[in-house]
């Protein structure tokens, strides 16, 4: 890696992140089922249909993962709880094998000395709320507080940051206007819908939080820069709506108390009644505020209906996902979102890495591009240090290969190789680097 350690402020945080469906195998433990599980099994929406049954069975060896995430020099660990493993039903009577479960895993990341930084929801909605409408319902809002209350009265008292909801755009966009993630759903108005709910939610579950006494809750929003294909003014018109719906639309809601215009153009005819008296929720003051970065896109417009734009491919060097490298969209990022929306707000890069097409060989992965990629990101967060940004820390995506979702298990983000096989983990010539790099 091109970085140390010494290079950053003291007390600047470096961990690794993963989410739960994705690791812990959720056929275990007495989950409940998710829309994961059926959008999985209907042909076409997940390669070779794979679903996180299994996944890198991290339920059962989660020891074995914290140990590698303390031996390389990490500080916290960012982690998901699965609201379907905590109430099966997504309401009512919990599990308590999934309770006792994050309570297990938040002792030992205790013990091996590692910050918790729990995010409650990443992705995988309990069957029975999909049922009702999902994230189209508004009583999500309440449903997923008191799925706050019940995990956060469990494990809260232990945890060093709280998130309430991993990538707002992707719960609601991707979901629900290009449907490549569940519920699968290609419609305007569920989208409208989702996009609000999905910061509803994410106030009502910091009211609950701080009912409970708890500090330093975030927010955590993935980001992607839009990039005009050509100077017509049309084009950067096409580009700032995607940055609208994509980027600002989240971060207004919490940070401004309103949404962008150019993409209240095509969701305010859908939105649901009473929306704008739901500010003050969704504006629930935060402590942090986290940036998921990969990548950037090229966006030309055309003649559709709204939004009237499609991404077009762009020239520089790919990962394994076709996403470009654009480590420069993460300092503008970090750099505009404090000038514009944060101030002096603690900053995070709660996400960032590549997929990589990673082979064991003799033992080893020799990674050479993900060394790359990260150390170039990781310049890139410095400048943006330099530039003021109240940066606090930055985490890798992800501990260890495992479920991309809609791309199953052959895309790798791993620092951590696993063979999803024998489920044995090997750490790739990435995760030495960066431990060289921590202990500097
Ligand atoms: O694997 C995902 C993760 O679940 C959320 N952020 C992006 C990652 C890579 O696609």
């Amino acid at each position: 890696m091109q970085f140390k350690r010494s290079d950053f402020p003291a007390g600047f945080q470096f961990g690794a992140a993963t989410s739960s469906y994705q690791i812990e195998g959720h056929a275990y433990g007495g989950a409940g089922k998710t829309h994961w599980d059926s959008f999985a099994a209907t042909p076409g929406n997940v390669v070779r249909a794979e679903n996180g049954d299994i996944g890198c069975d991290h339920y059962h060896l989660y020891e074995q993962d914290l140990d590698l995430v303390a031996a390389a020099g990490f500080d916290c660990y960012r982690f998901s709880t699965s609201w379907a493993r905590v109430l099966p039903t997504g309401r009512g009577t919990p599990n308590p094998e999934g309770l006792d479960f994050y309570d297990r895993l938040t002792d030992a990341m205790l013990e091996r000395g590692l910050k918790p930084c729990a995010t409650l929801y990443h992705w995988e909605l309990p069957s029975p709320l999909a049922d009702l409408g999902g994230w189209r319902n508004r009583d999500i809002a309440g449903w997923f507080a008191d799925f706050t209350e019940t995990i956060m009265g469990r494990i809260g008292d232990r945890m060093y940051s709280v998130a309430p909801i991993n990538e707002p755009w992707c719960v609601g966009w991707l979901s629900h206007f290009l449907g490549h993630h569940a519920p699968g759903l290609r419609d305007v108005r569920a989208t409208a819908r989702a996009m609000h709910h999905v910061l509803l939610a994410h106030g009502s579950a910091i009211q609950t939080m701080r009912g409970l006494g708890m500090e330093n809750l975030g927010a955590v929003f993935n980001m992607e820069w839009a990039t005009p294909v050509d100077q017509t003014p049309q084009a950067t018109q096409a580009a700032a709506l995607y940055d609208g719906y994509y980027n600002r639309f989240f971060l207004e809601g919490v940070f401004k108390g309103r949404y962008p215009d150019n993409v209240m153009e095509g969701l305010g005819p859908h939105m649901p009644d009473g929306w704008q008296d739901d500010f003050d929720t969704i504006g629930s003051q935060v402590d942090w505020c986290g940036i998921n970065y990969y990548t950037r896109k090229m966006l030309a417009p055309n003649d559709g209906p709204w939004p009237g734009h499609h991404e077009v491919p762009g020239p520089l060097p790919k990962t394994q996902m076709g996403w470009e490298i654009y480590p420069q969209g993460l300092r503008d990022f970090l750099i505009r979102t404090a000038q514009e929306y944060t101030g002096e707000l603690p900053l995070y890069v709660t996400e960032n890495g590549m997929a990589n097409d990673d082979h064991l060989v003799d033992d080893v992965v020799n990674d050479q591009a993900r060394i790359d990629y990260l150390s170039s990101h990781v310049a890139a967060v410095k400048e943006a240090i330099a530039a003021g940004v109240p940066l606090r820390g930055y985490m890798v995506w992800s501990l260890m290969d495992n479920y991309e979702w809609a791309l199953g298990y052959e895309k790798r983000f791993g620092l951590v190789h696993v063979d999803f096989e024998t489920l044995r983990r090997t750490p790739k010539a990435s995760y030495m680097a960066l431990k060289s790099a921590l202990s500097g």
